[in-house]
């Protein structure tokens, strides 16, 4: 019996009435986009589990989605429109009606406008939920059409998505299906035991089958301890260990010259780049022994079908761009591509080749915001200064860097914000007007996996809690009440969702219609090289494009120092953890979040595990609790990405120590490039 049927059988459930079960999906930002099979009973959620519509993600799911019912009906949903009334950052609010808040917000931006121009509204969104209406829709219509700044979305996927692009055009790049096919797979900066837990099945299949596995992470991970070796790298030195395996792919007689020939440009200028490169000194930058490198050299030379994933993890630094590109360039040289199984495997977010065209407006020239800058745009932009910041699907005050200067912006007295959630996030403490958001189990959407080819429609479950509304409502209604709405145009949820219906490839929404799985021209399962090719003028792949060669700094391939200073040794990473999707569901993590740290690091500053901790540099400091695990390289330490700021002691989470420094090259966040030193919190 599938387990969506459990709750059907309990007793509290015969005296309660009958549940049913929905089929939907799950839009939030994650690679998997599961099938969900959600019970209700008496209009409200029971609970959530997998189902089987979605061949890959096939009746399971993480733990968190399953928790989402305590979001839903927890103590920090919005339930509606709100004014402050207190202090910013206080969280006092005042209750109104939605006409009164909408009033009001169309107001002020009327108001900025007509002072400073609507250059002087900062639309601020990310990925809040990952699906095709829940963001450009309705409200890219309504900033285009008003002219405000335009947004940099940066904060995720900007150097890997840049690598990609310039490489390969964004080739659609190998599936979890294909996963068994590998010989070698090799998990380049990514965590899927927490990132995307539909991956594990797959590489443990291919392992069953006699694949090699390679794990590269500064941190021993589940599966890197199952891994037949784990580079364990000093956070930001990836460019030189990619640069070194091509260096022995040229130097060994392993590169392919005839498909470099036929397949790729500016083969050469990477063979020069690498050069410098010997095994050794890669190592030593790294942090890890030569004859590990070297032995991982020499299985991706002969293994194939060899895969190596490339996540995010490797991109948040200052080399982040350059790593990519040089980890993107070595199924390339070493001739990985061309079987089912061989090549590479990343976000597959744009492979689908859906363009937006159910956006109704030209983009304007307006100015372009960087969101990792959010905290000097608010305190140092001025012609036009931000006068308007209107923040959805995203929770800067918990996730973008230099959280000590976002903070002080949002503090500004004479900015007005605007926060339209589902709950009451540190950013929305420091709101004007606060605009319920409904979830993924109250609304419609398409969510579009990007780790497999998958397709699922996101259907109402239940009322929307609360006065809550979906984005496109929402912004539907903006749009009409500052007259940028035209006649006959789609103006809300329902009709958008028939206009990108209507927009996509036709057979898309023809499946989705007839519930079958969509899928792609190319099929569910290509063969780069074979089935699809890269997305280039000559379709050959770049492996120096230009643009990102000028755009980086010290030049593509160059490796930029690491950041350390002798007062500050310690480098700081967030990675994703099991408990939230970037900050959302935060609010259910709890009050005590754990730095990590290796036993050495900790004995060096007389730390024992559960101590309380002061973490700092320059730019500020967290208080937390101490876990001495092993699992650290030395050297590095790890607070968890996503935190709330009640998660710590003193209300600040490991952007308070991230840098607003740039990318090499794509303009990303560089989280992991904060340097820190921690000692024993002294006791107040
Ligand atoms: N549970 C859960 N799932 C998520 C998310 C979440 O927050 N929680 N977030 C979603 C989103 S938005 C994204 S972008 C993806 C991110 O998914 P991942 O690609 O897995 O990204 P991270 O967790 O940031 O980092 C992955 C690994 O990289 C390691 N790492 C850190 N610095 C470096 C480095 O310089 N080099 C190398 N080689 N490794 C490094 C970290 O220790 C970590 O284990 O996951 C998505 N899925
Ligand atoms: N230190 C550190 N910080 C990081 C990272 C890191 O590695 N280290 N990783 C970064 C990464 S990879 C990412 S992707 C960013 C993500 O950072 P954000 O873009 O801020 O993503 P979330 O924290 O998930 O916040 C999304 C918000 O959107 C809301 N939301 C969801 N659905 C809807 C909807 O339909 N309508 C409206 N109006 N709101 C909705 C959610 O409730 C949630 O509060 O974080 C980054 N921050
Ligand atoms: S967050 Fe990811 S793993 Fe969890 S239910 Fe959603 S798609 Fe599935
Ligand atoms: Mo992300």
């Amino acid at each position: 019996m599938p387990p969506s049927e459990k709750p059907a059988r309990s007793r509290e459930t015969q005296l309660n009435g009958p549940v049913s079960v929905v089929e939907t999906a799950c839009p939030l930002d994650c690679p998997d986009s599961c099938s969900l099979a959600v019970s209700v009973q008496n209009g409200k959620v029971l609970s959530l589990d997998g189902s089987h519509r979605n061949p890959v993600t096939e009746g399971f799911i993480c733990q968190k989605v399953r928790r989402f019912g305590e979001r839903v009906y927890g103590p920090d949903r919005l339930l509606s429109p709100a004014i402050r009334k207190g202090r910013k950052g206080e969280g006092r609010f005042e209750r109104v009606t939605w006409d009164a808040a909408l009033e009001r917000v169309a107001q002020e931006m009327q108001k900025a406008s007509a002072k400073w121009g609507a250059e002087s509204i900062l639309p601020f969104s990310y990925g809040g939920s990952n699906g095709l209406l829940t963001q450009d829709t309705l409200d890219a219509t309504l900033w285009r059409r008003l002219g405000t700044s335009r947004l940099a979305r940066t904060v995720c996927a900007a150097p890997t998505g840049a690598a990609n692009m310039g490489l390969y055009g964004k080739m659609p790049s190998v599936v979890y299906e294909d996963y068994p096919e590998a010989q070698l797979i090799v998990l380049w900066g990514v965590n899927p035991n927490a990132s995307g837990i539909h991956l594990i099945p797959f590489v443990r299949q291919a392992q069953a089958r006699g694949a090699k596995l390679v794990v590269v992470d500064p941190r021993s991970t589940q599966l890197a301890r199952a891994a037949d070796v784990h580079l364990a790298v000093k956070p930001g030195t990836d460019i030189g260990v990619a640069l070194a395996m091509h260096r022995y792919l040229f130097t060994n007689g392993f590169a392919d010259e005839t498909f470099l020939r036929d397949h790729t440009r500016n083969a050469e200028q990477l063979r020069e780049r690498a050069e410098a490169w010997t095994i050794e000194r890669a190592a030593e930058l790294a942090g890890i022994p030569a004859e590990a490198l070297e032995r991982v050299a020499r299985m991706y030379a002969e293994a194939s079908p060899a895969l190596i994933r490339c996540g995010w993890g490797l991109e948040r630094n200052r080399n982040g761009g350059s790593a990519a590109a040089a980890i993107l360039a070595l199924p390339a040289v070493g001739g990985k591509f061309g079987v089912r199984g061989g090549g590479y495997s990343m976000s597959n977010s744009a492979s689908w080749g859906i363009e937006r065209t159910w956006i109704n407006a030209d983009e304007p020239d307006t100015r372009v915001v960087n969101m990792n800058h959010l905290g000097r745009a608010l305190l140092e932009y001025t012609d036009p200064p931000v006068g308007v910041l209107f923040v959805y699907n995203c929770n800067p005050a918990a996730t973008m860097p230099d959280q000590h200067r976002v903070i002080e912006g949002l503090r500004r007295e004479d900015l007005f914000t605007v926060v339209f959630d589902q709950v009451m996030t540190d950013t929305a403490m420091y709101a004007d007007v606060v605009l319920p958001a409904t979830t993924f189990l109250e609304n419609y959407d398409l969510a579009k996996s990007y780790s497999t080819l998958h397709i699922g429609l996101v259907r109402p479950v239940i009322e929307p809690v609360g006065d809550s509304r979906s984005n496109a409502d929402v912004f539907g209604e903006l749009c009409a009440r500052l007259g940028v709405l035209g006649e006959n145009e789609p103006g809300g949820e329902l009709d958008m969702l028939l206009t990108v219906l209507g927009a996509l490839p036709a057979s898309i929404g023809e499946d989705l219609r007839e519930g079958r799985n969509p899928a792609p021209s190319f099929g569910t399962r290509p063969v780069q090289f074979v089935d699809v090719f890269p997305n280039t003028p000559d379709r050959k792949a770049d492996l120096c494009p230009a643009d990102l060669d000028t755009s980086a700094p010290a030049g593509l391939y160059a490796y930029q120092p690491d950041p350390a200073t002798e007062q500050y040794p310690l480098a700081l990473i967030s990675p994703a953890s099991e408990k939230t999707i970037s900050s959302t569901l935060g609010e259910l993590t709890g009050t005590d979040a754990k730095l990590h740290m290796h036993p050495d690091d900790a004995a060096a500053r007389g730390l024992d595990d559960g101590d309380g901790v002061l973490i700092f540099n320059a730019q500020g400091e967290v208080h937390c609790t101490l876990s001495v695990v092993p699992t650290m390289r030395p050297g590095t330490v790890a607070l968890a990405k996503g935190l709330w700021r009640r998660a710590t002691r003193n209300g600040m989470t490991s952007n308070a120590l991230v840098p607003d420094t740039l990318t090499d090259v794509g303009g990303g966040a560089c989280f992991n490039d904060a340097r820190v030193q921690v000692a024993s919190l002294p006791s107040a």
